[in-house]
């Protein structure tokens, strides 16, 4: 049944409409792609209970979300705005959840898709919440650099009890209806039709009284828990999140749910809301968040370009590559044969892989039977036999042309003609193996990131002949395995391996200059690295990176300074954590430590290359490091390798272990100010010379017209 009279009564009819079923308001948000509650919706939807007040015969009120979600949240693009000018303040869903939370007939909210953020927030000041068992609901205004600012820190804790709310809110986690269920977040979960199933139960409970959100004190628990449970998160927010200051303030929130009556708690977590919004760590990582669904629009690529479909792969190579692409395709339900050249190595690949499943599923991460499901996909093997029939080969062998043009020759005969052949080379020329086949339009670099199966990041290699369907398809490839693909273009080392050379350059230098290993590695966690480039190195291997040196050696510019002490390393056996020494020496699980034998080495490394050790502070390594990186990203701009400086940001927080919070290496330039990063590397020119330091060009005109590469990305 429907209500016209009700229908003519709504301002935004295209973003929120409302129809009556047997006495049930069916109120349904329509703001594609994920409903978020962006301009007009949160009016629309209090101008929907309005009328669904004010007609007798409504007795209950189902919201739902149209589409393939309920809401997703706040809209960003609205925050984003709002970070960038604090003062106008950000969106206020109060006086509308206030109005939901107060509506007297029972408000039941009907979730599928994803109820995240301000999604949530709005489902929780509904009397009732119902999902299917599919849906997801979460808080994740952590990886936004915010806090759930739509009285979500107060409500939560009263649904779901003092640890889970600070669980929820630092972990950002999303979870699933059943669980959302056990947790006291939703009420029922609904098999089959949700708008049916929530119509009846809306339906079942007219009449009744309501129990408000805001009134339900009961799991608020006692101070004495609470404060276990708070430092509890505390210590969480440090180890899953350090450095970042919104899970801190979240749980500030939280703490104030739990000593203030409701309407304070809402206004001192309306204060925090907006000191979070207004911080450079949200306006970063908002950043990200859009960067990483921009690189997906790539300049010149038809958006409407077909892909080929992939429905079989064969992957060649079955060592820490391979073997993690294969879990990757596996993970994906898409069969792979996975292929190596002897027994052994075809061994050792396919139980490294069982390993690391039976890990997840030991954890209670993996049920057995989706491990086992996996497992079947993946077929290891020594011949070829299969690969013509498969639609995508991804070579992932040993890092050498000569092997890799072989292997190109090779696969070029086998392949069916639709076949694209992807070569996951960290560095080597795309043209150069794209040209012993005789499709260089199809052959593609896909630059996966170890592990395989985890890392997000695949740079999308771009050679001069690639066709748009190919790389269509690369790009439909990432979205297939959930990462994030970014195309770049065919230099050396791509992006993110070219801007990482000479960042270990300086790394290096200035070990051999004073500084130990240990003390750089510090000085770039401290600055919110994952990992430091030391023990990055170590964890790659040592003898990796050594050969890559080799096979570049011929462009080595005479008289120019390279690292030494890497050789010296390399010489000793040292090859990293596989050897359990290099940089650091290893225990049997391991961990890391500084090892004497490496110091009296990188003595005698700087003995024997004339320098005086000299003490080396953390900001002579920051700036060294960091802007050798900036610098070199700069140059790739302006070359044309990435389209925006956005993009490079993409490639380090999702492959580099770059912190999000910062915003990623161009991001963070920007906050720095590029006349002052820019006046640091003409001093480090002045003091290592042009062939190192160099100013890229597009750093100094921009650090001259007083612009920021955010700003330069708006111009692409
Ligand atoms: C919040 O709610 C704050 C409140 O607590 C307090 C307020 C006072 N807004 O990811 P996709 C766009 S914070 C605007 O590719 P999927 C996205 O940019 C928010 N736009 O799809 C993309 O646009 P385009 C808390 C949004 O299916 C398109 O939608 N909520 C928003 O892979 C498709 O996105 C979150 O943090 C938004 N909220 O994944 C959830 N969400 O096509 C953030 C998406 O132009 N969103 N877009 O590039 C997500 O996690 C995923 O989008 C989701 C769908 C899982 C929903």
């Amino acid at each position: 049944m429907q209500s016209d009279a009700l229908n003519s009564k709504i301002t935004m009819p295209d973003l929120v409409s409302i129809s009556i079923h047997d006495g049930v308001a069916v109120i349904t948000v329509q703001n594609p792609p994920v409903n978020a509650l962006g301009p007009g919706v949160p009016q629309g939807l209090a101008d929907a209970f309005a009328a669904a007040s004010a007609d007798a015969a409504v007795r209950s009120v189902v919201v739902i979300g149209g589409g393939k979600t309920f809401i997703a949240g706040a809209d960003i693009k609205e925050l984003e705005a709002a970070a960038r000018n604090p003062k106008a303040g950000g969106p206020d869903l109060h006086p509308l959840l206030t109005s939901v939370e107060n509506f007297p007939k029972p408000v039941v909210m009907a979730i599928h898709g994803t109820a995240l953020g301000g999604g949530l927030e709005l489902a929780m000041a509904g009397h009732y919440r119902v999902a299917v068992a599919e849906a997801l609901l979460g808080a994740p205004e952590a990886n936004l650099g915010i806090i759930p600012g739509a009285e979500g820190t107060q409500r939560l804790p009263r649904l779901v009890g003092v640890p889970a709310a600070i669980d929820l809110c630092v972990s950002g986690r999303l979870v699933k209806a059943p669980e959302a269920l056990t947790l006291g977040l939703i009420d029922k979960v609904i098999d089959g039709d949700l708008l049916a199933g929530a119509v009846a139960f809306a339906a079942e409970i007219a009449g009744q009284p309501v129990s408000k959100t805001c009134d339900r004190n009961d799991k608020l628990g006692n101070p004495a828990d609470n404060e276990a449970a708070f430092a509890a998160g505390r210590e969480q927010a440090k180890k899953i999140r350090p450095h970042q200051t919104a899970p801190i303030w979240a749980i500030e929130a939280i703490e104030a749910a739990t000593k203030l009556p409701f309407d304070q708690g809402c206004k001192r977590e309306r204060e925090i809301s907006l000191e979070t919004l207004a911080s450079p760590q949200a306006q970063a990582m908002i950043h990200v968040f859009f960067a990483e669904r921009g690189v997906a629009k790539v300049p010149g690529l038809d958006k409407d370009t077909p892909s080929y479909p992939i429905r079989k792969v064969g992957i060649i190579g079955a060592g820490t590559m391979g073997g993690g692409i294969a879990m990757a395709w596996a993970n994906a339900g898409i069969p792979v044969l996975m292929k190596d050249t002897t027994q052994e190595a075809v061994d050792r690949g396919i139980a490294t892989i069982r390993k690391n499943y039976q890990r997840s599923v030991d954890r209670g991460r993996t049920p057995q039977a989706v491990m086992d499901q996996r497992m079947a996909l993946i077929t290891p093997q020594l011949s070829f036999d299969g690969f013509e029939d498969v639609d995508l080969i991804i070579e992932a062998a040993f890092e050498s042309m000569e092997v890799k043009r072989q292997l190109f020759t090779e696969i070029d005969k086998i392949a069916k003609k639709d076949c694209v052949l992807a070569t996951n080379t960290s560095t080597l020329d795309i043209d150069e193996i794209a040209n012993v086949t005789s499709r260089p339009q199809m052959v593609v670099g896909l630059h996966f990131f170890s592990p395989a199966n985890v890392m997000r990041l695949v740079e999308i290699v771009r050679g001069k002949d690639l066709a748009p369907q190919t790389l269509a398809t690369a790009l439909a490839v990432a979205r297939t395995l959930k990462k994030v693909g970014v195309v770049v273009g065919n230099c050396r080392g791509f992006v993110g391996n070219r801007m990482m050379f000479p960042y270990m350059r300086e790394a290096q230098f200035l070990v051999e200059e004073g500084a130990l290993p240990e003390q750089v590695d510090k000085a770039l966690t401290n600055f919110g690295m994952a990992m430091g480039i030391m023990a990055v190195d170590d964890m790659g291997g040592i003898d990796l990176l050594w050969r890559v040196r080799q096979e570049y050696k011929h462009l080595d510019k005479p008289g120019v300074r390279k690292p030494v002490i890497h050789d010296r390393l390399y010489e000793a056996g040292r090859w990293g954590q596989k050897r359990s020494a290099g940089w650091y020496k290893y225990d049997d699980k391991l961990k890391a430590s500084p090892d004497p034998e490496v110091h009296a080495l990188i003595e005698k490394t700087s003995a024997e290359l004339g320098f005086t050790r000299r003490a080396i502070t953390t900001e002579e390594i920051i700036d060294r490091c960091l802007y050798a990186m900036v610098n070199e990203g700069a140059k790739i701009l302006e070359e044309g390798h990435a389209s925006r400086a956005a993009d490079i940001d993409v490639i380090y927080t999702t492959g580099y272990g770059f912190p999000g919070w910062r915003g990623g290496p161009m991001w963070f330039a920007d906050t720095v100010g590029l006349k002052k990063v820019y006046e640091r590397v003409c001093e480090l020119e002045q003091q290592f010379g042009s062939d190192l330091w160099a100013p890229a060009p597009l750093l100094k005109q921009l650090a001259e017209s007083g612009k920021t590469f955010a700003q330069w990305d708006e111009t692409r």
